[in-house]
């Protein structure tokens, strides 16, 4: 069975959106960030990225990981493609060339949309919004992202979604890079497609799932 290491908030949830999408049976193993620990290596300190039994599974002390059989994987985006090319359907590619293509925007996401749009959730995270250094931070992040989100609104004009015409790994990889950004409401109501787009991705059931199981999270550890 797959299992899963990280806790839903965190880039895992992609992965356990992903493994919604697919109905795939699955274990959960919770691994907390290091950063929400207040000491991390102390003893009695929950499973985080920091854990010596995590860092022998994963040396890139980073969640989400998976086991699935005798593979070990890291990096969210590309286990995502991973489960996507494992388990067929529509989610993955149709053709060799499809597969490039989904390949292709998810490299985009995690390169051109993620060094911005993580800026800007983290100053939520943090609390910074309302401060002056916070919205500094928030603007420039939105200037970064000023020419992906024009690239993606015209790749979704007259089309309702990224590759082909049905929902793949590559809408939710980019959706789920994009949830970062959805605090900046001015920035997609400008990119009316990519709006629509997203609240599409959104309102999926395997998406709901995976919020619900969030939602139940706690925040505070
Ligand atoms: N590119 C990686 C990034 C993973 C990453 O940065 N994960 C964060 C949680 S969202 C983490 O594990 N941080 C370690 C920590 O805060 O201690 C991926 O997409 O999987």
């Amino acid at each position: 069975m797959l299992t899963i290491y990280g806790v839903y908030r965190s880039r895992a949830s992609r992965v356990y959106w992903m493994a919604e999408e697919l109905g795939l049976e699955f274990r959960s193993v919770p691994v907390l960030q290091a950063r929400r620990l207040a000491n991390p290596l102390a003893e009695e300190a929950p499973l985080n990225t920091h854990s010596a039994d995590f860092a022998a599974l994963n040396p890139m002390a980073q969640i989400p990981s998976i086991r699935d059989g005798e593979l070990v994987m890291h990096e969210s985006l590309a286990i995502n493609l991973y489960l996507a090319r494992k388990h067929g359907g529509p989610l993955s590619g149709n053709t060799v060339e499809e597969d490039g293509l989904l390949t292709m925007w998810t490299v985009w996401a995690a390169s051109q949309v993620e060094p911005h749009s993580v800026r800007i959730v983290l100053t939520y995270d943090n609390g910074l919004e309302n401060s002056e250094d916070g919205k500094q931070t928030i603007a420039a992040a939105c200037y970064g992202l000023r020419r992906p989100f024009a690239a993606l609104e015209s790749q979704l004009a007259g089309r309702q979604w990224i590759v082909g015409d049905r929902f793949t790994v590559a809408d939710l990889n980019i959706a789920e890079v994009l949830r970062y950004a959805q605090t900046e409401t001015d920035l997609f109501d400008a990119h009316p497609n990519i709006k629509a787009w997203i609240e599409r991705c959104q309102a999926r059931p395997a998406y709901k799932a995976m919020q619900a199981a969030r939602a139940k999270e706690p925040i505070e550890v």
